[in-house]
């Protein structure tokens, strides 16, 4: 099927490990599709949205943040934002990450059955399930900043040639490692890692994969000025050093000490006890929209979970070591991208 800017719609081929994968999660009734050229996999409902999506209008003061999931979004808008707002840490204390950096196509990602207890949730400030496009125009300028998972080719038209735009990776391992417990968190998945791992590794785990795709698209305009690339580990080893980097990039000049203030704000002790960036509001968003039916362990779950570089030892197996790292080879061979695996 033909949808706007001359997108293909398609379905994914239906193999044992798209199979698994589906009976484990809860979240996605209507299943997923892929969309071409690019092969995004979304889910079926995401089509509801693309249209406002390829309608949205840039601004050439935008700021926009773009990763695939679980790659270090939340951590990159809480210090955009900050750079951007004058260091206003009682503000970003004080209001919600998903009010100040909107997920421009978080609505997308709802199945229209979970609509009407939407509706109701939406008076929990911030979350942006009813309307996230609308939500995301509908914050002023200058230096609207937005989050977006989108691989460079379903973006917005414009972004990259009227805004700036954040990048941020992280090694593939500990990124599914993350996402498996964000879809235990968010997405009603029930099944084993090794069934997520296999369809994560096979380019169909429900949103935004492949994952060698969305990094290379941004890697290969990496060198334009109004794009800047950078890494969870990159952030992990050395944060005030990435936090000049994306000063010089957005033109804000601040003092060393203000340098190492902004550090420690972003610290992960911090983040994970600041309730306006631990998502613990999403969390009890998604929590009474699905009627309270998760699991126990997904209860239980944190968005910040961890924090580290490195995890991934403590959970793949030996053998899928071996699987993702012949994976990654085949999906990035003849490019110059390498991933960071310890720090
Ligand atoms: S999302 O859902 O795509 O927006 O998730 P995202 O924010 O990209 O990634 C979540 C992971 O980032 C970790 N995180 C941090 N690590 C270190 N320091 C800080 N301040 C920080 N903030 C968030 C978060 O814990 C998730 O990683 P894991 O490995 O699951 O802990």
């Amino acid at each position: 099927m033909e949808v706007t800017g001359g997108f293909k719609i398609e379905e994914i081929e239906d193999t044992p490990a798209l199979e698994e994968f589906y009976k484990s999660q809860g979240a996605f009734k209507e299943g997923f599709i892929r969309f071409q050229p690019g092969g995004c996999v979304l889910p079926r409902c995401f089509t509801r949205i693309h249209d406002s999506i390829q309608n949205f209008a840039v601004r050439e003061d935008d700021i926009w943040i773009s990763s695939f999931p679980k790659c270090g979004t939340t951590w990159t808008q809480e210090m955009v934002w900050n750079i951007v707002n004058n260091l206003d840490y009682e503000t970003a204390k004080k209001v919600s990450l998903e009010d100040r950096v909107p997920f421009l196509e978080l609505t997308g990602l709802l199945e229209e059955r979970f609509f009407d207890v939407a509706e109701a949730e939406s008076k929990i400030s911030g979350t942006g399930l009813v309307n996230s496009v609308q939500q995301s125009a509908a914050i002023s300028s200058p230096s609207r900043i937005l989050k977006t998972h989108l691989p460079v080719e379903l973006l917005p038209p414009h972004v990259l040639t009227k805004a700036k735009l954040i990048y941020v990776t992280r090694n593939p391992k500990d990124a599914v490692v993350s996402l498996f417990n964000h879809w235990r968190i968010m997405d009603k998945y029930e099944g084993t890692f090794d069934v997520f791992f296999d369809a994560f590794v096979a380019d169909v785990a429900g949103y935004y994969c492949p994952f060698n795709s969305n990094v290379l698209g941004y890697w290969n305009i990496r060198d334009q000025d109004n794009v800047l690339f950078i890494t969870y580990e990159e952030m992990k080893k050395d944060l005030q050093a990435v936090i000049r980097k994306v000063c010089k990039f957005l033109e804000k000049e601040y003092t060393d000490v203000q340098i190492s203030e902004l550090a420690t704000h972003l610290d992960f002790k911090s983040m994970k006890n600041n309730p306006a960036v631990n998502k613990e509001d999403v969390l009890k968003a998604f929590e009474d929209m699905t009627r309270g039916s998760s699991s126990t362990a997904a209860k239980d779950g944190k968005f910040m979970r961890k924090g580290e570089t490195g995890d991934w030892k403590n959970k793949l197996s030996e053998e899928q070591n071996r699987r993702i790292e012949e994976w990654v080879e085949k999906h990035t061979q003849g490019t110059d991208l390498r991933y960071t695996y310890t720090i």
